[in-house]
Protein backbone atom coordinates (compact mmCIF):
# COMPACT_ATOMS: atom_id res chain seq x y z
CA UNK A 1 0.00 0.00 0.00
CA UNK A 2 1.17 3.64 -0.81
CA UNK A 3 0.02 5.46 2.57
CA UNK A 4 1.79 2.36 4.56
CA UNK A 5 5.56 3.19 2.41
CA UNK A 6 5.11 6.40 3.04
CA UNK A 7 4.06 6.14 6.57
CA UNK A 8 7.12 3.54 6.91
CA UNK A 9 9.05 6.50 5.63
CA UNK A 10 9.35 7.95 8.68
CA UNK A 11 10.37 5.13 10.75
CA UNK A 12 13.13 4.35 8.05
CA UNK A 13 14.33 7.68 8.09
CA UNK A 14 15.02 7.57 11.90
CA UNK A 15 16.75 4.48 11.56
CA UNK A 16 18.77 5.86 8.99
CA UNK A 17 19.43 9.24 10.87
CA UNK A 18 21.30 6.86 13.39
CA UNK A 19 22.45 4.23 11.29
CA UNK A 20 26.01 6.14 11.43
CA UNK A 21 26.23 5.50 14.79
CA UNK A 22 27.26 9.16 15.73
CA UNK A 23 24.74 10.83 17.87
CA UNK A 24 25.96 14.72 17.60
CA UNK A 25 24.28 18.29 16.81
CA UNK A 26 24.13 17.40 13.32
CA UNK A 27 21.81 14.33 13.97
CA UNK A 28 19.45 16.31 16.45
CA UNK A 29 19.24 19.17 13.71
CA UNK A 30 18.17 16.60 11.57
CA UNK A 31 15.82 14.84 14.11
CA UNK A 32 13.99 18.95 14.33
CA UNK A 33 13.01 18.57 10.69
CA UNK A 34 11.67 14.88 10.43
CA UNK A 35 9.43 16.17 13.38
CA UNK A 36 8.24 19.19 11.75
CA UNK A 37 7.96 17.73 8.33
CA UNK A 38 5.68 15.43 10.26
CA UNK A 39 3.39 18.27 11.44
CA UNK A 40 3.84 17.40 15.39
CA UNK A 41 3.96 21.15 15.81
CA UNK A 42 6.93 23.36 16.33
CA UNK A 43 6.75 24.05 20.03
CA UNK A 44 6.53 19.89 21.02
CA UNK A 45 9.72 19.33 18.35
CA UNK A 46 11.55 22.37 20.03
CA UNK A 47 10.94 21.01 23.36
CA UNK A 48 11.26 17.53 22.29
CA UNK A 49 14.57 17.88 20.86
CA UNK A 50 16.77 20.13 23.41
CA UNK A 51 15.47 17.61 26.20
CA UNK A 52 17.00 15.12 24.19
CA UNK A 53 20.19 17.05 23.64
CA UNK A 54 20.78 18.15 26.41
CA UNK A 55 19.90 14.24 28.11
CA UNK A 56 23.25 12.99 27.86
CA UNK A 57 21.69 9.22 28.39
CA UNK A 58 19.85 9.23 24.81
CA UNK A 59 22.54 8.76 22.81
CA UNK A 60 21.23 5.58 20.39
CA UNK A 61 17.86 5.28 18.34
CA UNK A 62 16.08 3.10 20.81
CA UNK A 63 16.65 5.68 23.50
CA UNK A 64 15.85 8.68 21.10
CA UNK A 65 12.47 6.64 20.35
CA UNK A 66 11.40 5.65 23.44
CA UNK A 67 11.65 8.93 24.64
CA UNK A 68 9.87 10.46 21.17
CA UNK A 69 7.03 7.72 22.26
CA UNK A 70 7.27 8.91 25.94
CA UNK A 71 6.78 12.77 25.24
CA UNK A 72 4.13 12.24 22.22
CA UNK A 73 2.18 9.73 23.90
CA UNK A 74 1.80 12.40 27.34
CA UNK A 75 -0.39 14.87 24.44
CA UNK A 76 -2.20 12.75 22.40
CA UNK A 77 -5.69 12.07 24.08
CA UNK A 78 -7.96 8.32 23.21
CA UNK A 79 -11.49 9.83 22.77
CA UNK A 80 -12.92 6.21 24.32
CA UNK A 81 -16.33 4.96 23.62
CA UNK A 82 -18.50 8.48 22.90
CA UNK A 83 -21.97 6.29 22.85
CA UNK A 84 -24.01 6.21 25.34
CA UNK A 85 -26.32 2.70 25.69
CA UNK A 86 -28.28 4.83 27.67
CA UNK A 87 -29.61 7.04 26.03
CA UNK A 88 -30.22 8.41 21.99
CA UNK A 89 -27.17 9.24 21.04
CA UNK A 90 -26.84 12.41 18.28
CA UNK A 91 -23.73 12.69 16.58
CA UNK A 92 -23.13 15.78 14.56
CA UNK A 93 -20.53 15.07 11.83
CA UNK A 94 -18.25 18.37 11.40
CA UNK A 95 -15.73 19.35 8.69
CA UNK A 96 -15.25 21.28 5.65
CA UNK A 97 -16.13 20.44 2.39
CA UNK A 98 -14.16 17.05 0.95
CA UNK A 99 -12.61 16.23 3.95
CA UNK A 100 -14.40 12.55 4.44
CA UNK A 101 -17.57 13.16 6.61
CA UNK A 102 -20.34 11.14 4.37
CA UNK A 103 -17.86 8.25 4.05
CA UNK A 104 -17.40 8.93 7.54
CA UNK A 105 -20.32 9.05 8.44
CA UNK A 106 -20.70 5.10 6.91
CA UNK A 107 -18.25 3.65 8.60
CA UNK A 108 -19.46 5.10 11.75
CA UNK A 109 -22.57 2.99 10.90
CA UNK A 110 -20.88 -0.01 9.67
CA UNK A 111 -18.79 0.33 13.09
CA UNK A 112 -21.72 0.73 15.76
CA UNK A 113 -23.55 -1.47 14.21
CA UNK A 114 -20.88 -4.47 14.37
CA UNK A 115 -20.07 -3.35 18.48
CA UNK A 116 -23.64 -2.56 19.73
CA UNK A 117 -25.62 -4.88 17.60
CA UNK A 118 -28.64 -3.79 15.76
CA UNK A 119 -29.92 -0.98 18.21
CA UNK A 120 -31.11 1.49 15.47
CA UNK A 121 -29.41 3.73 13.80
CA UNK A 122 -30.78 6.58 11.07
CA UNK A 123 -28.71 9.08 8.97
CA UNK A 124 -29.59 12.84 9.08
CA UNK A 125 -28.83 14.04 5.48
CA UNK A 126 -27.68 17.34 6.96
CA UNK A 127 -25.69 18.21 3.52
CA UNK A 128 -28.44 19.94 1.95
CA UNK A 129 -26.23 22.26 0.33
CA UNK A 130 -25.51 19.47 -2.80
CA UNK A 131 -28.43 17.71 -4.11
CA UNK A 132 -25.24 15.29 -4.69
CA UNK A 133 -24.51 14.89 -1.02
CA UNK A 134 -27.80 13.71 -0.18
CA UNK A 135 -27.97 10.88 -2.81
CA UNK A 136 -24.26 10.25 -1.64
CA UNK A 137 -25.66 9.48 1.69
CA UNK A 138 -28.89 8.23 0.66
CA UNK A 139 -26.44 5.32 -1.35
CA UNK A 140 -24.88 4.74 1.34
CA UNK A 141 -28.04 4.01 4.51
CA UNK A 142 -29.45 1.29 1.10
CA UNK A 143 -26.31 -0.46 1.47
CA UNK A 144 -25.96 -0.57 4.68
CA UNK A 145 -29.54 -0.79 5.06
CA UNK A 146 -30.13 1.98 7.70
CA UNK A 147 -32.71 4.34 7.16
CA UNK A 148 -31.59 8.10 5.94
CA UNK A 149 -33.77 11.42 6.79
CA UNK A 150 -33.68 14.01 3.82
CA UNK A 151 -35.62 17.26 3.10
CA UNK A 152 -35.24 18.70 -0.32
CA UNK A 153 -32.36 21.11 -1.15
CA UNK A 154 -31.07 23.91 0.31
CA UNK A 155 -33.17 23.16 3.64
CA UNK A 156 -32.59 24.30 6.99
CA UNK A 157 -30.15 21.45 8.18
CA UNK A 158 -30.80 21.87 11.47
CA UNK A 159 -34.22 20.96 10.97
CA UNK A 160 -33.17 17.62 9.01
CA UNK A 161 -31.47 16.91 12.15
CA UNK A 162 -34.66 17.66 14.58
CA UNK A 163 -36.42 15.03 12.14
CA UNK A 164 -34.29 12.33 12.17
CA UNK A 165 -34.34 12.91 16.03
CA UNK A 166 -37.95 12.79 16.27
CA UNK A 167 -37.91 9.98 13.96
CA UNK A 168 -35.47 7.96 16.02
CA UNK A 169 -37.56 8.54 19.42
CA UNK A 170 -41.12 7.32 18.02
CA UNK A 171 -39.12 4.28 16.91
CA UNK A 172 -36.60 3.56 19.56
CA UNK A 173 -33.51 4.19 17.46
CA UNK A 174 -30.70 4.62 19.77
CA UNK A 175 -28.15 6.78 17.05
CA UNK A 176 -28.46 9.32 14.55
CA UNK A 177 -26.11 10.50 12.77
CA UNK A 178 -26.16 13.79 11.18
CA UNK A 179 -24.33 14.95 7.99
CA UNK A 180 -23.14 18.62 7.70
CA UNK A 181 -22.21 20.72 4.64
CA UNK A 182 -18.67 22.64 6.23
CA UNK A 183 -18.74 25.51 3.55
CA UNK A 184 -16.25 27.47 3.66
CA UNK A 185 -16.91 30.12 1.59
CA UNK A 186 -16.33 32.84 4.61
CA UNK A 187 -14.88 31.97 7.82
CA UNK A 188 -17.37 34.03 9.45
CA UNK A 189 -20.31 32.73 7.39
CA UNK A 190 -19.11 29.39 8.50
CA UNK A 191 -18.53 29.85 12.10
CA UNK A 192 -22.53 31.39 12.05
CA UNK A 193 -23.99 28.52 10.69
CA UNK A 194 -22.25 26.29 12.57
CA UNK A 195 -23.71 27.98 15.69
CA UNK A 196 -27.08 28.00 14.63
CA UNK A 197 -27.28 24.40 13.62
CA UNK A 198 -25.13 23.58 17.34
CA UNK A 199 -27.91 25.34 19.09
CA UNK A 200 -31.02 23.92 17.62
CA UNK A 201 -29.46 20.64 17.80
CA UNK A 202 -28.42 21.30 21.61
CA UNK A 203 -31.72 22.53 21.89
CA UNK A 204 -33.66 19.31 20.33
CA UNK A 205 -31.33 16.74 21.92
CA UNK A 206 -31.27 18.18 25.55
CA UNK A 207 -31.89 14.38 27.04
CA UNK A 208 -29.50 12.78 24.21
CA UNK A 209 -25.81 11.93 23.96
CA UNK A 210 -25.09 14.98 21.81
CA UNK A 211 -21.55 14.58 20.40
CA UNK A 212 -19.59 16.94 17.78
CA UNK A 213 -17.50 15.12 15.76
CA UNK A 214 -14.65 16.76 13.66
CA UNK A 215 -13.25 14.86 10.66
CA UNK A 216 -9.82 16.46 9.55
CA UNK A 217 -8.10 15.26 6.14
CA UNK A 218 -4.91 13.93 7.13
CA UNK A 219 -2.99 14.64 4.08
CA UNK A 220 -3.80 18.84 4.56
CA UNK A 221 -1.08 18.72 7.52
CA UNK A 222 -1.06 22.27 9.04
CA UNK A 223 -4.80 23.28 7.51
CA UNK A 224 -6.31 20.75 9.67
CA UNK A 225 -5.15 22.07 12.39
CA UNK A 226 -6.46 25.58 11.29
CA UNK A 227 -10.20 23.54 10.74
CA UNK A 228 -9.87 22.22 14.22
CA UNK A 229 -9.19 25.70 15.37
CA UNK A 230 -11.67 26.97 13.99
CA UNK A 231 -14.68 24.84 14.54
CA UNK A 232 -13.55 23.67 18.05
CA UNK A 233 -13.96 28.17 18.92
CA UNK A 234 -17.07 28.19 17.32
CA UNK A 235 -18.85 25.09 18.79
CA UNK A 236 -16.62 22.96 20.90
CA UNK A 237 -15.65 19.87 19.66
CA UNK A 238 -15.74 16.55 21.30
CA UNK A 239 -13.54 14.42 19.44
CA UNK A 240 -11.57 14.24 16.48
CA UNK A 241 -11.68 11.65 13.20
CA UNK A 242 -8.72 11.74 11.41
CA UNK A 243 -9.56 10.45 8.07
CA UNK A 244 -7.05 9.60 4.86
CA UNK A 245 -4.90 8.57 7.29
CA UNK A 246 -4.03 5.76 4.81
CA UNK A 247 -2.37 8.30 2.18
CA UNK A 248 -0.32 10.62 4.39
CA UNK A 249 2.42 10.85 6.44
CA UNK A 250 0.89 13.63 8.17
CA UNK A 251 -0.64 12.76 10.89
CA UNK A 252 1.49 14.15 13.49
CA UNK A 253 -0.65 16.75 12.80
CA UNK A 254 -2.95 14.78 15.71
CA UNK A 255 -0.13 15.97 18.49
CA UNK A 256 -0.63 19.51 18.28
CA UNK A 257 -4.48 19.01 18.47
CA UNK A 258 -4.33 17.42 21.31
CA UNK A 259 -1.83 19.48 22.95
CA UNK A 260 -2.86 22.66 21.58
CA UNK A 261 -7.08 22.16 21.48
CA UNK A 262 -7.39 19.18 24.12
CA UNK A 263 -9.24 17.61 21.78
CA UNK A 264 -9.28 14.19 21.81
CA UNK A 265 -8.85 11.73 18.65
CA UNK A 266 -11.70 9.00 18.28
CA UNK A 267 -11.31 7.13 15.00
CA UNK A 268 -8.49 6.96 12.37
CA UNK A 269 -10.06 6.42 8.44
CA UNK A 270 -7.54 4.17 6.33
CA UNK A 271 -9.41 4.11 3.01
CA UNK A 272 -12.65 4.21 1.31
CA UNK A 273 -14.63 0.91 2.42
CA UNK A 274 -16.97 0.81 5.57
CA UNK A 275 -14.24 -1.30 8.19
CA UNK A 276 -11.53 1.53 7.22
CA UNK A 277 -11.88 2.79 10.53
CA UNK A 278 -9.97 2.04 13.16
CA UNK A 279 -10.88 3.56 17.02
CA UNK A 280 -7.81 5.47 17.66
CA UNK A 281 -5.20 4.43 20.05
CA UNK A 282 -2.44 6.27 21.22
CA UNK A 283 0.13 3.37 21.59
CA UNK A 284 -0.63 1.67 17.88
CA UNK A 285 -0.80 5.08 16.54
CA UNK A 286 3.01 6.12 17.45
CA UNK A 287 4.13 2.74 16.64
CA UNK A 288 2.84 3.18 13.66
CA UNK A 289 4.18 7.03 12.96
CA UNK A 290 7.61 5.61 14.48
CA UNK A 291 7.99 2.29 12.44
CA UNK A 292 8.63 0.33 15.22
N1 LIG B 1 -8.06 7.01 0.91
C1 LIG B 1 -9.08 7.48 1.64
N2 LIG B 1 -10.04 8.21 1.03
C2 LIG B 1 -11.07 8.66 1.78
C3 LIG B 1 -11.15 8.41 3.18
N3 LIG B 1 -12.27 9.02 3.64
C4 LIG B 1 -12.85 9.61 2.57
N4 LIG B 1 -12.14 9.42 1.45
C5 LIG B 1 -12.41 9.92 0.10
O1 LIG B 1 -12.37 11.34 0.12
C6 LIG B 1 -13.34 11.89 -0.79
C7 LIG B 1 -14.25 12.86 -0.05
O2 LIG B 1 -15.01 12.11 0.88
P1 LIG B 1 -16.46 12.56 1.38
O3 LIG B 1 -16.86 11.59 2.44
O4 LIG B 1 -17.38 12.74 0.24
O5 LIG B 1 -16.10 13.99 2.01
P2 LIG B 1 -17.10 15.12 2.60
O6 LIG B 1 -17.21 16.16 1.54
O7 LIG B 1 -16.41 15.66 3.81
O8 LIG B 1 -18.39 14.46 2.92
C8 LIG B 1 -14.07 10.71 -1.38
O9 LIG B 1 -13.49 10.41 -2.64
C9 LIG B 1 -13.81 9.58 -0.40
O10 LIG B 1 -13.85 8.32 -1.00
C10 LIG B 1 -10.11 7.64 3.80
O11 LIG B 1 -10.06 7.36 5.01
N5 LIG B 1 -9.10 7.20 2.97
MG1 LIG C 1 -20.26 14.91 2.24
Amino acid sequence: MRGEMKKKGFGEKLRALFSGGRVDDEVFDELEDLLIEADIGAKTVVELVDGLRSDRAHHDRMSVIDEIRRVLGGFLVEAGDLFSAETTNVFLILGVNGVGKTTTIAKLTEYYRTTYGDMGIVLAAGDTFRAAAVDQLSRHGERLGVRVVAQGPGADPAAVVYDALVSARSRGDRLVVADTAGRMHTKANLVAELTKIDRIVATQAANCNYKKLLVIDGTTGQNAYQQAEIFHSAVGIDAVVLAKYDSTAKGGILVQICRNLGIPVAFLGRGEKYGDLDVFSTDEYLADILGE
